[in-house]
């Protein structure tokens, strides 16, 4: 029996945009294309299975039905179970897998606007405006790009009815050559409310009401006309709402409005004010309410079905592009605020211009991957556009992008397909959920000089093709500049980089200088480690000096600044240790012991240093109850997993037979020699000495008897430092 082809097919080509993500994914064959008759036959219970025929070509595999991971499925029909009628088993992954996949199939829908539809189409530019605007689709009669439209209603549910009295949205997706351009308006040229603020109190009162769950789709009810009663902004719009304009006869059929003012940049930097207007080829045409209330039941999908039927058979609908453009000085006289969503611009004073056609010739070939992903952003604009201060605007902005990750689930929605541009993109965004993109390299920073070294250093920010915003600063409309730009003293880089280092003590100073040698020690790239210390010599000349040896390199040409560094009066404050506080507060000290050591001493040590607000923590090369000088004593830990590094400081009361044998013992000998090397203070009976010897620990300030740890305090003792490394 031969397959059925999935659907009539569009009218025009398909052309659908190839992702890289997609190059595997399972797709249909095209009705025709060769695919061989499926063999059919019962199963034991009398179910019919379609399976790819038994001498069929197996090794194409493309008729062959698979789970997401590739893994061919040998039975469509039954799940897996313990006998034929015994309980189904969970290791049947071909079943959990296609149940997993159909119970997340749907997405939030649009918390406004969620019922819609898509089509395709070709956006052309038929009058060039470069005097106007440097966007790029604007500068040659004739330059064409794809575009994606997504007509909706507004307060319903994505399945509710076609003919409400509503808002209808206009949203639409330009794919230039620049970037895409999302131009999300509606077929009322103005709005509800003047600030974003307001926007989630109307859509609160329009949808659903609260307690009770409706009504569906529908503006005619209580806390609408309540929330509007109180708005008196929304009246202009409500007269639009309550016109035929809300009860449209076909989508083909709408207006449809930027609704803003946005503005138009040439190439020179000059900015105009500009409405966008879409004008229907076919006119615009309403229906009568009692039309639409009958329409609603008699074909929920009236819209949906009607562009859909029209694109299909190739009665392709279009719109006009027009602009109303104005200036500064124009707007400054009209009784009304251009910046204001509740007011239009009568055709009258400013005439619309048409500067392009839109042609809607295909259907979505998927609703879900295409309408439904449909991502808009009223921020997807191109060069030679760009927002003005409308309040309602700049809410937008916010909105739509932070909605998407809701909707979508990931910051990677614009690698979908449908969102994503079909001009190239490139940046340094990395990874996030559903990442479908394999960058490569390790340039995923910027400013980065990798390029000198022959690997891929990525992108960079181009000032004269990028988007730059409208700079000018006209009193009633932009009275602040938005610019791209730091306060001129940002650019001392260096002065507080000197204050910091010249108010370290000498010891912190060769730590910084050694974190600086070990630091750039590591890094492979020559030129790296070089400018490094070129910018150094800004800082400090000695610090530089000291890192250059250090890493042994000519100490290099010093870097320019920027603006150069001024002295400034070093501060204690910004020392560790001028601020040192050598308090037992908070700090433990490990306590070594062992066989035969004197408990007395111990204790007396413990309680000392109790007192002084510090901890004792008892170690022994073994834990349990080891005989002592007066009885036997725990330890709380074992040599071996006590290392001194784990204490601020360390003491150790042991006979001097103890001492000889743990000087062989490895960790007994770096317990004392990283304590020394770690300048901490070492407080050591007598009978210690010899394994202090095998560790090479030498009399100094820190190194003291027993009855002087407390006075000697936990301090490090940096003096000690030189001798044991050598510091940069
Ligand atoms: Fe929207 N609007 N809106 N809106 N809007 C959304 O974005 C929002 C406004 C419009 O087919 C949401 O992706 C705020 C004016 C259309 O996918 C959301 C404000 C105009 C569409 C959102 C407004 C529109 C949306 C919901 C006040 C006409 C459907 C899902 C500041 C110029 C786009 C989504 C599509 C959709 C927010 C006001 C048109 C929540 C905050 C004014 C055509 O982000």
């Amino acid at each position: 029996m031969a397959r059925k082809s999935p659907s009539p097919g569009p009218a025009a080509a398909p052309a659908s945009a190839a992702s890289p993500a997609n190059s595997n994914s399972l797709h249909h064959h095209a009705p025709g294309a060769g695919c061989p008759a499926f063999e059919e036959h019962a199963g034991h219970g009398g179910e019919l299975h379609q399976d790819v025929p038994r001498r069929g070509d197996h090794g194409a595999g493309a008729d062959h039905l698979t789970d997401n991971f590739g893994h061919r499925i040998a039975d469509n029909q039954n799940s897996l179970r313990a006998g034929a009628r015994g309980p189904t088993l969970l290791e049947d992954f071909v079943l959990r897998e296609k149940i997993f996949h159909f119970d997340h199939e749907r997405i939030p829908e649009r918390i406004v606007h969620a019922r819609g539809s898509g089509a395709h189409g070709v956006f052309e530019c038929t009058k060039a405006i470069p005097e106007l605007t440097r966007a790029s689709i604007f500068q040659k009669k004739g330059a064409s790009c794809p575009v994606f439209v997504r007509f909706s209603t507004v307060a319903g549910g994505a399945g509710s009815v076609d003919t409400p009295r509503d808002v209808r949205g206009f949203a639409v997706k330009f794919y230039t050559d620049t970037g895409n351009w999302d131009l999300v308006g509606n077929n009322i040229p103005v709005f509800f409310i003047q600030d974003a603020m307001k926007f989630p109190d109307l859509v609160h009162s329009v949808k659903m009401e609260a307690d009770r769950g409706y009504p569906q789709a529908a503006s005619a009810h209580d806390t609408f006309w309540d929330f509007i009663g109180l708005m008196p902004e929304a009246m202009h719009m409500v007269m639009w709402a309550m016109s035929d304009r809300a009860i449209p006869r076909s989508l083909r059929m709408i207006e449809g409005f930027g609704v803003h003012s946005f503005r138009l940049v040439n190439a020179k930097g000059e900015g105009r004010f500009v409405k966008f207007h879409w004008k229907p080829v076919l006119g615009i045409e309403s229906t009568t309410w009692d039309e639409a209330v009958k329409i609603a039941g008699a074909d929920p999908d009236f819209h949906r079905r009607d562009l859909y039927e029209a694109i299909a058979k190739g009665d392709f609908p279009a719109w006009d592009l027009g602009i109303q453009v104005f200036d500064e000085a124009w707007a400054a006289q009209q009784p009304y605020d251009v910046l204001d969503a509740t007011k239009l611009i009568p055709e009258e004073e400013i005439p619309v211009q048409i500067v392009g056609r839109m042609t809607l010739n295909r259907n979505p070939s998927n609703f879900f991957a295409e309408t439904e992903q449909a991502a808009f952003l009223p921020s997807n604009l191109i060069p030679g556009i760009d927002f003005t201060n409308d309040p309602l605007l700049q809410g937008r902005l916010f909105s739509y992008l932070d909605t998407q990750k809701s909707r979508l689930g990931t910051t990677n929605f614009h690698q979908i397909p449908i969102n994503a541009p079909k001009c190239p993109f490139h940046n340094f965004q990395r990874d996030g959920m559903m990442q479908t993109l394999v960058p490569t390299g390790r340039a995923n920073y910027e400013p980065n000089s990798l390029a000198q070294a022959g690997e891929d250093g990525g992108p960079r920010a181009c000032p004269e093709t990028g988007f730059t915003t409208f700079t000018a600063n006209d009193e009633r409309n932009d009275p602040g500049q938005k610019l791209r730009i730091r306060a001129e003293l940002f650019a001392d880089h260096y002065s507080q980089a000197r204050l910091f280092y010249r108010s370290q003590t000498e010891s912190e100073q060769a730590h910084l200088a050694s974190a600086l040698v070990f630091e750039l020690s590591k890094v492979a790239l020559a030129h790296v480690r070089e400018r490094v210390v070129a910018r150094l010599r800004n800082v400090d000349e000695d610090l530089a000096r000291r890192v250059a040896d250090g890493l042994a390199i000519d100490l290099p040409a010093k870097a320019p600044a920027a603006r150069e560094p001024v002295d400034m009066a070093p501060s204690d404050a910004l020392s560790i240790q001028k601020q040192a506080m050598n308090s037992f507060a908070g700090r433990k000290v490990g306590l070594l012991f062992a066989e035969g050591s004197d408990k007395a001493a111990i204790e007396r040590l413990k309680g000392e240093v109790e007192q002084a607000g510090g901890t004792v923590f008892l170690v022994a090369p073994k834990v349990g109850g080891i005989p002592v000088k007066g009885g036997t004593l725990q330890a709380d830990g074992q040599l071996a997993g006590s290392p001194s590094v784990l204490f601020d400081a360390v003491a150790s009361v042991l006979m001097p037979e103890q001492a000889r044998q743990l000087a062989r013992e490895g960790a007994a000998v770096q317990w004392f020699m990283d304590a020394y090397g770690h300048c901490k203070t070492i407080a050591h009976c007598a009978g210690t000495q010899p394994l202090l010897d095998k560790a090479g620990v030498e009399p100094d300030e820190g190194v003291v008897a027993l009855d002087a740890l407390v006075k000697t305090g936990p301090r490090r003792h940096w003096a000690r430092e030189p001798k044991v490394r050598m510091l940069a």
